[in-house]
């Protein structure tokens, strides 16, 4: 038996280092790789047995070429001679008609590694394709972050450790970042204690000291309600305001006039007492630590919400305590040359963008239309907001889709041919975190399964096929690696540049001083922010749409994003669960395991009911993004939510939705309820 060193490559903010056993060629265990610097030798369940995943029997093994009707999911195989012949015939068809800017490429983080991530947009610059605008995950809260501290470096995650006062913060992190959690339970261990602000009380939740539910999309009213308790009584440290902050007058005399914790109270549903309480024991704490997810950021006010919330470290100093500050996410990838591979002085001008969140109303604009869509490491279908539009979209006969993937996906399912993609375990890449410093490479640890290949593998073949004679795509994965890698010479050790060329994870190891280091114009942290349209933070209600519940759908931790479906331990158990508050239900007269319908003006989801008292009144919950063949009804959450985008960045706004509930009644409808 052979143990081999690899790297999660799913898109979460540990990226674990792994560990391999290769017995007689097949791989027998996963286990977390103990020198890893971060995630320290354990795994989330899902990648405990990643080997249900690579031998999965629902793996595609050869190309496929549709034979049915878009979204049945019926195909025959073919060679991969063939489906390159098919794809580039009709691309160059397609390109001679109605130019190549009516194709467009759709990717986002099957993968997280930088290579095969991100090359196929060298392949589609040269293509002269429209290019996607990359923002279905969080940009809002880097505008957030920005807007206040600018380029500063993040604070190192297992600084955590030594903080007394931590902050979970629209973070559910047993799910989304559990190796953080390790450093929690140490500063926990030293007497530490632990506050969780979410929509509601989550499985994160369980093992804090106090939970407290907000109202969803108002925690930038909580924080300014904060703030203001901080100043009225006499808590802020005045010394670091003065010395390290630009704007603080300014942004004391709004916060002081406009959210008093009455006000904010009625903006928040949490009550007064409870502001003051989490405003003392902040402002008290020896060094405070705020670790902010994404959750709150999704929706039409995640930007300002997340620039309200980072400005609160200033007011108490955090910043230069050992163990304080706040973290919203790693930069990592700074160290590593992404544009090499993204390749956009390939572009032969600036062709048409097109933002991933509104999908749908893209492959259904008649005036700008779109004739092919390529998909690689990505589920739209799934993942994008707005189901009925993307289906709707993805059953048009005249657009001609290709969808590269390891699992016939729901979107795979409307593909015109399919081309079956390998798993981490089977390619070359380099990886970098964005919830820890930590970055590795990785070679192969298994040849391809069946006929699957690399996504830059096919690009390879489809520049052959498409006569681009660029040098570039030539080079092997491996070489591309070299490239990316180079620059991280330059940020690391010696002796930790030769361990991560030679596949080892490493730390980049970043001075404990760069967090008071402030990139910003001024230099300081900016309250007061000149460049931005809105130069104070303050408070901009959500969005909210009609509807008589807010509807929050968080992350589950047997999926990521949409990854995972395919574990046949999921198949025989109710996973589309609504949670609503026991007295809610009884109001409606609905029952624990009733079969009930969610909708609002975009759709219908079915769901069975879990009622609970952890859940707010007026907000239910659903967990996890599944794949249709999971859902009780024929539409999955995303029929749901909307193609809005954030006030910054151009985001998703995933959890600014409402809805109203009903029973499901019918006879058919009561018979697909599993018994
Ligand atoms: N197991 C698992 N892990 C994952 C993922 C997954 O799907 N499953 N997804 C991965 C990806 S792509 C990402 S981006 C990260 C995201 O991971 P997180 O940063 O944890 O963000 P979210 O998953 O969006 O939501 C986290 C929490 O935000 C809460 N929330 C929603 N609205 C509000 C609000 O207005 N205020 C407050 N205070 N809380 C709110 C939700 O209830 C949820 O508990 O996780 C990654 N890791
Ligand atoms: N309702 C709701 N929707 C959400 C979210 C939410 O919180 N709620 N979260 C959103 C967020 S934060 C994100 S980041 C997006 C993520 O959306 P996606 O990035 O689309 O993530 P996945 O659903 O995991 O789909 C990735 C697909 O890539 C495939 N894959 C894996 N490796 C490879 C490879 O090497 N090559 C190829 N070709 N395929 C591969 C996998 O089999 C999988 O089907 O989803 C978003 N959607
Ligand atoms: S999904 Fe996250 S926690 Fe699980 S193994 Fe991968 S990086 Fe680690
Ligand atoms: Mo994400």
């Amino acid at each position: 038996m052979e143990t081999f060193r690899s790297v999660c490559p799913y898109d979460c903010p540990d990226t674990c280092g792994l560990l391999i056993e290769v017995d007689k060629g097949k791989v027998v265990k996963v286990k977390g790789d103990p020198m890893h610097p971060f995630t320290r030798g354990t795994l989330c369940p899902k990648m405990a047995h990643y080997e249900k995943t690579v031998y999965s029997p629902l793996r595609l093994k050869t190309p496929l070429l549709r034979t049915g009707k878009k979204g049945n999911g019926v195909f025959r195989p073919i060679s991969w001679q063939e489906a390159i012949r098919r794809i580039a015939e009709q691309w160059k068809e397609i390109i001679g008609k109605q130019g190549a800017e009516t194709i467009l490429p759709y990717s986002y983080a099957g993968t997280m590694g930088i290579v095969q991530r991100h090359t196929g947009q060298a392949f589609f610059h040269r293509l002269g394709a429209a290019r996607l605008d990359r923002t279905i995950c969080a940009p809002a809260k880097g505008c957030g972050w920005e807007s206040v501290m600018g380029n500063t470096l993040s604070i190192r995650p297992q600084e955590c450790a030594e903080s007394d006062f931590i902050i979970l913060w629209g973070i559910h992190a047993v799910a989304t970042n559990i190796h953080f959690l390790q450093d929690v339970r140490k500063a926990q261990a030293k007497g530490g204690r632990v506050w969780v602000i979410d929509t509601y009380e989550n499985l994160t939740a369980k093992n804090a000291d106090r939970f407290i539910a907000v109202r969803p999309g108002t925690d930038g009213a909580l924080a300014l309600g904060m703030m203001h308790v901080i100043l009225k009584e006499n808590l802020a440290d005045k010394a670091f305001l003065a010395e390290y902050t630009a704007g603080y007058e300014k942004l004391a005399k709004l916060v002081l006039a406009e959210y008093a914790p009455e006000q904010v109270a009625e903006i928040t549903g949490v009550s007064v007492k409870i502001i003051e309480e989490v405003a003392r024991a902040y402002a008290l704490a020896k060094a405070p630590f705020i670790r902010l997810g994404s959750g709150l950021s999704r929706y039409t006010n995640g930007a300002m919400t997340v620039r309200t919330i980072v400005c609160l470290p200033a007011f108490v100093g955090a910043w230069k305590k050992r163990g304080g500050g706040l973290l919203a996410s790693v930069p990592t990838s700074r160290i590593l040359d992404k544009k090499v591979v993204v390749r956009e002085d390939f572009l032969p001008y600036p062709t048409r963008r097109i933002n991933m969140v509104r999908l749908g109303d893209a492959l259904l604009d008649a005036k700008q239309p779109l004739y092919s869509l390529y998909v690689y490491h990505s589920n739209p279908a799934a993942v994008a907001p707005d189901q009925n539009k993307v289906l709707e979209g993805l059953k048009r006969e005249d657009l001609f889709t290709v969808v590269h993937e390891r699992f016939m996906t729901d979107t795979a399912k409307y593909a015109d041919i399919v081309l079956p993609a390998v798993t981490s375990l089977e390619q070359s890449d380099v990886y970098c975190a964005y919830g820890n410093y930590g970055l590795q490479q990785a070679k192969p640890v298994l040849p391809s399964q069946g006929e699957a290949k690399s996504n830059w593998e096919v690009f390879q073949l489809l520049a052959k096929a498409m006569g681009m004679e660029d040098q570039f795509f030539t080079l092997s994965a491996d070489a591309l690696v070299s490239l990316v890698s180079e620059k991280a010479r330059d940020f690391l050790t010696e002796r930790q540049w030769e361990e991560f060329t030679a596949g080892k994870p490493v730390e980049w190891l970043v001075d404990a001083r760069a967090k008071m280091k402030f990139c910003t114009p001024s230099g300081k942290i900016e309250l007061y922010n000149p460049a931005e349209e809105e130069t104070l933070p303050h408070y901009i209600p959500p969005h909210g749409d009609k509807g008589d519940f807010w509807f929050i759908n968080a992350p589950d931790p047997r999926l990521l994003n949409s990854s995972f479906n395919e574990r046949a331990e999921l198949q025989r158990t109710q996973n589309m669960k609504l949670l609503m508050h026991a007295e809610d239900a009884q109001a409606l007269s609905l029952q624990e395991g009733d079969l009930v319908t969610a909708w609002n003006d975009r759709g219908e989801v079915r769901f069975w009911l879990e009622c609970s008292f952890k859940i707010p009144h007026g907000v239910v919950v659903t967990e996890g993004v599944w794949w249709l063949s999971h859902a009780p009804g024929n539409r999955s959450v995303n029929a749901l939510t909307s193609q809005r985008i954030t006030d910054k960045g151009a985001g998703s706004t995933f959890y600014d939705v409402r809805v109203y509930v009903k029973k499901t009644l019918t006879h058919e409808e009561n018979s697909i309820q599993p018994g």
